[in-house]
């Protein structure tokens, strides 16, 4: 219920909310207030979480005039607005990001040393929200950042899930080991539960006939249980715009009805244990990012939060007597995969059972209230719900996708008559190898427009994965290329290089990315390149500094820093990294080369593999127990170290990025839908070493050949190759390079003579590599070779880095939201 029912009279209340006053003193002395009457601490008395949890809210609440400021306008001037649905958002630090956005940084720092306290040691406090998996979940924190930035209306709904991606920790022996990743117990300090606004969420019971009041007949559902979601609510502050739009994660609690019910039967230790099983469905995010298992639970969490936003914004964000019929002119849902689908019948629910719409008119508004984004072609990773699945846990939404597969297939059959085999493939429920649900199916159905994330991905979808889709409805299918956050991964990130580029262009870059094509001519100025490889120094010698301090490592900073940073995934192919690094290693030690002959390079990992994904970690064991015999051999002089630092995650992204010279994308073509670090690490001055694949492809023909190192097959060879019968063993047996280190792997030279440890991974390989290492091998190892060579001129190899940068503003995340603006929201979100 809203606040007093009467006009506010007291004129304090009259007035717009105004943040504090913008100055060292008055900071100073908005956190002393904060420290002591919120923490309850004394400075003397404080630790440094009291510390840094006051100064986030500290920081908070000069944003928070910005966002009533915002919601009220959004209130009295209602535009088109976009609904974010996505599972995942992987957010990285808050701190840093709100001192920019909001162009606090410097007094805070000024008030921070004046009461004595080290900025540095308050802002490694604070713990990342890692509510995402990887590329997906970070590319929708992209999208709120850039959104606001651009003061488009957008909620991101989302879960609050307890535990975010695991903790990944490594034995001693190099083994990946699952760590909970508890980021609430220090504090929150940047969410706002609002449980005023709280939901009821239902699952289970049946469905039956009744007669409505005009006696027609109807379906209901009758559900057997039911949670309460609770919104926590997260500040999306533009950059200096004065907007800041809302991030809404839900949480799940048990409804006070359920427990009643519970209650009654007079067992007070079950109703507490209903609380506890309600909780669990925004407990942890399910960390497989490309293998999801159709797990009861997950389906729980994908409805509980769709449900929860669309009800949010039917009930909190539309007037009672809004015309439901012109629901799509008010919002546009977007489906980040298949993962929110579900949203789209329990619309038609909705409509059709809480509304007394009939089929088709819900049909009509349904049908243009959501987009759907695809993030993959991997076959596996494509959704399919066991139908008794759904049925169990929602049927009447099983129902309706029934319904909604019933008049699709209608259109198919009147489409191509007699084509019995086209309706088998284009159905929404497949009925081998069992009865399921898929997913994308019903969203490229349902959509208004679909979206692959890179030019080649979004042919693929077209032309391979949804190929009979795109043939019925070619204006359905569209691209919209991934771009990333030049705030925080320039600006933020990489400070060296943002100062240098502001002082020669302006700041206008960091709204405006195409600007950074200004830099162009100080790729030939030889100033310029000097004070551009000055900021990578720098870079390098910061993470130097890190591996040090956490890792006991001495990194020289004049070596090449070769940087894969990624979930491990075999089509990722960290392997054909890995055998690179071998066979250099085995060059020196059998004296083929001296060390003197190679060019130096640290080789950086970063990933986390799936707990289930057993030949992941097996590779992640083998790149860590590599590591160690590199590293400890005197016979490679330094000049190859293998670093692999444990929990890669966005902190340790905004730290290893801006330190890359060589950025390594090398995915089996036609694998990686787009890659978005590919863009990050293109940004921050990094050269390339790539396959033609996903936003590779783009990549090398913004940048230039000439600044890109390519290699590998293409994915039509690899389609040709692999009809043809792919066999990597006659790769194996023709290339002796291959075989050595192959070999010495094989041998147990890594694993202290053990060999059983890399006989999984050795014989896959020789045995089915199913992502074409073996293929690419030596084309890999001759591009591998041009990069020493083109690193041995610095100059040049400075000139390349620098045309990257310049080239590549088109891989803003600002531009992205302008592609989906024009291509498929429509303008009038921009009002
Ligand atoms: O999405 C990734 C793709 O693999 C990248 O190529 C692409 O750049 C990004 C952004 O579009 N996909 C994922 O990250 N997928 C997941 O994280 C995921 C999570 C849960 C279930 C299935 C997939």
């Amino acid at each position: 219920r809203l606040g007093p029912r009467a006009a506010p009279t007291h004129p304090l209340a009259l007035v717009p909310a105004v943040g504090p006053e913008r100055t060292v003193d008055a900071f100073v002395r908005e956190y002393l207030e904060e420290l002591n009457f919120s923490q309850g601490a004394p400075l003397a008395r404080s630790t440094v979480n009291h510390q840094y949890l006051a100064l986030a809210r500290t920081v908070r609440s000069y944003l928070m005039a910005d966002w009533l400021e915002t919601a009220a306008r959004r209130r009295e001037q209602p535009t088109k607005m976009v609904g974010y649905l996505s599972a995942e958002y992987l957010l990285g630090r808050q701190l840093d990001n709100a001192l920019l956005n909001s162009d606090l940084a410097e007094i805070v720092e000024q008030a921070m040393a004046a009461l004595g306290l080290d900025l540095n040691e308050l802002r490694a406090q604070e713990v990342e929200p890692g509510l995402g998996n990887g590329g997906l979940g970070r590319l929708a924190a992209c999208f709120v950042d850039s959104l606001a930035t651009m003061d488009v209306s957008c909620i991101g709904f989302g879960i609050r899930y307890e535990y975010g991606i695991f903790t990944q920790v490594f034995t001693p022996d190099g083994r990946q080991v699952e760590a909970p990743d508890n980021w609430l117990a220090l504090g929150a300090p940047w969410e706002f539960p609002n449980p005023d606004r709280a939901v009821r969420v239902s699952f289970g019971g049946h469905t039956e006939t009744y007669a409505d009041d005009s006696g027609r007949e109807r379906r209901r559902w009758v559900p057997g249980w039911s949670v309460r979601g609770i919104p926590y609510n997260y500040m999306v502050p533009g950059y200096r715009n004065g907007v800041a739009n809302t991030l809404r994660l839900w949480s799940a609690e048990a409804t006070s009805a359920f427990d009643l019910e519970t209650f009654n039967s007079g067992d007070y230790v079950d109703a507490v244990r209903a609380q506890t099983f309600a909780q669990n469905i925004s407990k942890v995010l399910y960390p497989e990012d490309s293998t999801p298992q159709g797990r009861e639970l997950r389906l729980q969490q994908q409805y509980f939060f769709v449900a929860c936003s669309i009800n949010d914004y039917l009930h909190g964000t539309l007037s009672k007597d809004f015309d439901l019929t012109r629901l799509p002119e008010q919002i546009i849902f977007q489906l980040n995969d298949t993962h929110p689908v579900i949203a789209i019948p329990e619309l038609m629910r909705i409509l059709l059972d809480e509304h007394g719409m009939n089929w088709d008119q819900a049909w009509a508004i349904t049908s243009r209230c959501f987009a759907y984004t695809c993030h993959t072609l991997l076959p596996e990773a494509l959704e399919v719900w066991p139908a008794d699945l759904v049925g169990r846990l929602l049927p009447r939404h099983l129902e309706i996708i029934y319904g909604i597969n019933d008049q699709f297939l209608d259109l198919v059959r009147a489409t191509y008559p007699g084509d019995e085999l086209r309706v088998r493939a284009m159905s929404i429920v497949a009925e081998a190898p069992f009865k399921g649900i898929r997913m994308a199916h019903l969203a490229a159905v349902a959509a208004t427009k679909v979206n692959g994330v890179a030019e080649l991905h979004s042919t693929l979808l077209r032309e391979k994965v949804l190929v009979d889709f795109a043939r019925l409805w070619p204006e359905k299918f569209t691209n919209v290329t991934n771009g990333v956050t030049p705030r925080r991964f320039v600006r933020m990130a990489n400070r060296p290089l943002a100062d240098l580029i502001t002082s020669t262009i302006g700041d206008g870059w960091v709204r405006d990315l195409e600007k950074l094509r200004e830099l162009e001519p100080y790729a030939d100025d030889a100033a310029f390149r000097e004070a551009f490889r000055a900021a990578k120094r720098a870079n390098k010698e910061r993470l130097a500094g890190i591996a040090l301090r956490t890792g006991d490592l001495v990194l020289p900073t004049d070596h090449l820093f070769d940087v894969m940073v990624k979930r491990l995934h075999e089509y990722k192919r960290q392997l054909l990294k890995l055998l690179h690094i071998v066979t250099t290693y085995e060059s020196i030690i059998s004296g083929e080369v001296t060390p003197e002959q190679v060019t130096p390079r640290v080789v950086i990992f970063g990933a986390k593999a799936a707990p289930g994904y057993r030949m992941a970690k097996e590779i992640i064991h083998l790149i860590n127990r590599v590591a160690a015999v590199v590293n400890a051999d005197e016979r490679v002089c330094g000049r190859l170290q293998v670093v692999f630092p444990a929990n890669y995650n966005v902190t340790l992204a905004e730290r290893i990025i801006p330190a890359a010279d060589l950025s390594e994308q090398i995915s089996l073509a036609g694998k990686e839908a787009s890659g978005t670090g590919n863009m990050k690490l293109a940004l921050n001055g990094a050269l390339t070493i790539g396959t033609d694949d996903g936003a590779n492809v783009e990549i090398r023909r913004l940048v230039g050949d000439e600044n890109f190192f390519l290699f590998g097959l293409t994915e039509p060879e690899v389609a040709d190759l692999q009809r043809q019968g792919y066999s990597p063993g006659s790769y194996f047996e023709s290339n002796p390079t291959l075989r050595r280190a192959i070999g010495l792997i094989a041998s147990g030279h890594f694993t202290d003579g053990d060999r059983s440890v890399v006989g999984p991974i050795v014989g896959d390989l020789l045995a089915n590599d199913r992502y074409l290492v073996l293929a690419d091998f030596q084309s890999y190892l001759d591009a591998q070779a041009r990069v020493d060579a083109a690193y041995g001129d610095q100059d040049a190899w400075s000139r390349s880095a620098i045309l990257n940068v310049a080239r590549c503003g088109f891989f803003s995340s600002d531009r992205a939201m302008r592609d989906y603006i024009d291509r498929i929201w429509g303008a009038e979100v921009r009002r």
